[in-house]
């Protein structure tokens, strides 16, 4: 075996970190070993209207699970991200906001932040007719607005539902109805890389789908749109006569906060519930600890707030620390493939939180792009969303850190809240592509994945489980907790299954190897395979269709789809091409096919299952592995599978 190199931090980074190896340790056992007191004391970090008693009260025993922490508490989460920072920092930048154009740029200080969110709480309120649990879908650009929305939803108790702006209409509406949203706030377009997405045009094809619910449409690049009268609302006549002062809502710590819609390996995407308490003390905890965020940083995520990443990571967790936190419109190609770099020089970014997919992009263009730019307040680099490998780990090191930045590979999920597995900077020796440790209050196993039996002793290797939840943790599916009993708690009894394997090394250090179900990571962009299969069977001249992933060398992994025509239908280029459309309107670009392969026949089994093992090897070029076929109803399919692969 070679030798894997490790990268400790400096001495001087350690010296001044919040947690080295040692304090490392110390909390990783007082988490496991005294929840209850570990974590009331955690809980200290936030500002509690009524501070909690009862701190952890969860069953993972199936079919009864339930997840409850702080359940007496009392807080509101726009309170603590807003309202406490007050006395001390209302003159600080709460959020720089870098337009997609580079001329353009502005400071919001947590004053400005205040106003702004009590204004729209006020206009949500009083305007609009929105209270307590009623459900908010935002639908809009990375602007400020979109974090002053969630904002103001937490404020009065309304739990909002964020839809990814690069969504279909089609996409949308299923996600509007699926939470009977009271509201959906978008705005005129979204600019991106230079184009205008139209986003209020996409809302009006929603609705024309769904039902009319009422729509609230920020002016961002002041696109002539339709406004429909009595269900459409200009933001800005509104919040004008808003007062900025809105109480905020006492909320109970297990009251919900938000909904996200994932993905998974079967059916519709499931509505991700999160709470407040557990959900915004967990955000808050790993922010400052993975990033060692100290006051004073400038702190960058790169993601949109359409993903959980964008939730915990440039909304709640920074803003309830207090941070000053970047806000990003655009892409790292637009202008040019230096735009991250330069973005880093001008607001003199500490921590720069990105994905991998984004990394073997920019490495394509070798290093002259990044050392154009002055990029010394770099202190912490991290990356999410998929496995990373080790030559974008070492370039990411080398060329953007200087070697001099330790990097944190966060492993977690929609469903986790916030990071999971993942190094602290000043605590242990990185290992490019490993996730290295679970953070405090995280108990991972690895189980064998046919006996479910925990693997004991190192090095092991099957699907990675938690034994214990964690605050952060999801608490249902929105509408249908046996899906979320069925989806995580019921192939390995008595655990959470996150849907990843993992190898644990000789060191006991963790390393993600991807997932095992049929969720594929494109672009670090969670897909079923299952909803791109629907959404081909659903054009008039699909009968069937398989898809599975395919080794990509910039997206991680392509999508690859096997589709059988109806009877007569021609096979041509032309409706590839269609077809390859079609997908992007069902459910928008993201799940564009990278490979439609004509399949006259699919490999079944004689109970008519789809043989996708069979497949995925087609996709991959690796034939030699095809292992047993013979279980197939018809053999000779996968012969011509082969002999018409698509070219990647
Ligand atoms: C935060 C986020 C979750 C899935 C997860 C896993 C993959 C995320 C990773 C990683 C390897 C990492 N994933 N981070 N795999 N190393 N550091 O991405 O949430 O969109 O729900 O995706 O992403 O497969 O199960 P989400």
């Amino acid at each position: 075996m070679t030798e894997i190199k490790t990268y400790p931090p400096s001495a001087d980074f350690v010296k001044n970190a919040h947690i080295d190896a040692t304090k490392y340790n110390e909390m990783y056992a007082a988490s496991i070993n005294d929840p209850d007191g570990f974590w009331a004391k955690q809980a200290e970090r936030l500002t509690w209207a009524k501070t909690p008693t009862k701190i952890k009260n969860v069953s993972f025993a199936h079919p009864d699970v339930s997840i409850k922490w702080f359940e007496d508490g009392e807080l509101n989460v726009s309170a603590n991200c807003i309202d406490r920072h007050l006395d001390t920092r209302a003159d600080q930048t709460a959020i720089i906001w870098e337009s997609d154009d580079p001329g353009i740029s502005k400071h919001i200080t947590y004053l400005e932040l205040s106003e702004q969110v009590n204004k729209l709480a006020n206009v949500l309120k009083n305007d609009l007719g929105i209270s307590k649990g009623d459900r908010v879908v935002l639908y809009m650009p990375m602007i400020p607005e979109a974090a002053y929305a969630m904002l103001a939803c937490a404020r009065i108790g309304a739990i909002h539902s964020i839809v990814f702006a690069g969504f279909s209409p089609e996409a949308l509406a299923a996600r509007v109805d699926g939470c009977a949203a009271a509201l959906v706030i978008t705005a005129d377009e979204a600019p991106r890389g230079g184009r205008n997405t139209p986003l209020k045009a996409n809302v009006d094809k929603a609705l024309a789908i769904c039902g009319d619910t009422q729509v609230l449409v920020v002016e961002r690049t002041g696109a002539d749109v339709n406004m429909q009268d009595g269900r459409d609302h200009a933001y800005h006549t509104l919040m004008a006569h808003a007062s900025t002062d809105c109480p905020a809502e006492p909320m109970n710590a297990e009251d919900a906060l938000f909904i996200l819609y994932t993905s998974g390996s079967t059916g519709a995407p499931k509505g991700v519930l999160h709470t407040s308490g557990g959900y915004l003390l967990w955000a808050a905890m790993t922010h400052e600890y993975v990033f060692d965020y100290h006051d004073g940083d400038v702190y960058w995520c790169t993601a949109d707030v359409g993903w959980v990443t964008g939730h915990s990571y440039i909304v709640y967790g920074p803003l309830a620390n207090g941070a000053t936190t970047l806000m990003f419109e655009g892409v790292p190609t637009y202008p040019d493939v230096g735009r991250f770099w330069a973005v880093c020089e001008k607001h003199k970014v500490n921590q720069f939180y990105t994905a991998p997919t984004a990394i073997r992009a920019l490495m394509a263009h070798g290093p002259e792009p990044v050392e154009k730019y002055d990029l010394s307040a770099l202190k912490v680099l991290g990356t999410v969303g998929e496995p990373i490998n080790p030559e974008a780990w070492n370039w990411y090191n080398d060329v953007v850190g200087k070697g001099t930045c330790p990097i944190v590979d966060t492993w977690w999920q929609t469903e986790t809240g916030g990071h999971m597995m993942t190094p602290l900077p000043g605590a242990h020796a990185t290992k490019p592509g490993a996730a290295m440790k679970p953070f405090f209050g995280v108990l991972p196993v690895v189980l064998e994945p046919t006996s479910g039996e925990e693997i004991h002793g190192n090095p092991a290797e099957g699907v990675l489980c938690m034994k214990d939840s964690w605050p952060g943790q999801m608490r249902t599916v929105y509408g249908d907790h046996d899906r979320f009993v069925k989806t995580y708690f019921s192939d390995y009894k008595g655990y959470y299954f996150a849907g990843d394997g993992c190898r644990r090394d000789e060191d006991g250090d963790y390393w993600i190897t991807g997932r095992v179900d049929d969720v594929i990571n494109v672009s670090g962009h969670r897909m079923g395979t299952a909803e791109v299969e629907s959404a081909l069977v659903a054009h008039p001249k699909v009968s069937e269709a398989a898809v599975v992933g395919f080794p990509h060398d910039i997206k991680g992994q392509g999508i690859y789809c096997y589709v059988t025509l109806m009877e007569g239908e021609e096979y041509t280029d032309e409706l590839k091409t269609e077809l390859r459309n079609w997908v992007r309107k069902e459910i928008g670009p993201i799940a564009s096919p990278d490979a439609i392969q004509w399949a006259p026949g699919l490999p079944k089994t004689r109970s008519g299952k789809i043989m996708r093992r069979i497949l995925r090897k087609i996709a991959e070029n690796d034939y030699g592995a095809l292992g047993d076929t013979s279980t197939l109803a018809d053999p000779s399919v996968v012969d011509d599978l082969i002999a018409n692969r698509v070219q990647k």
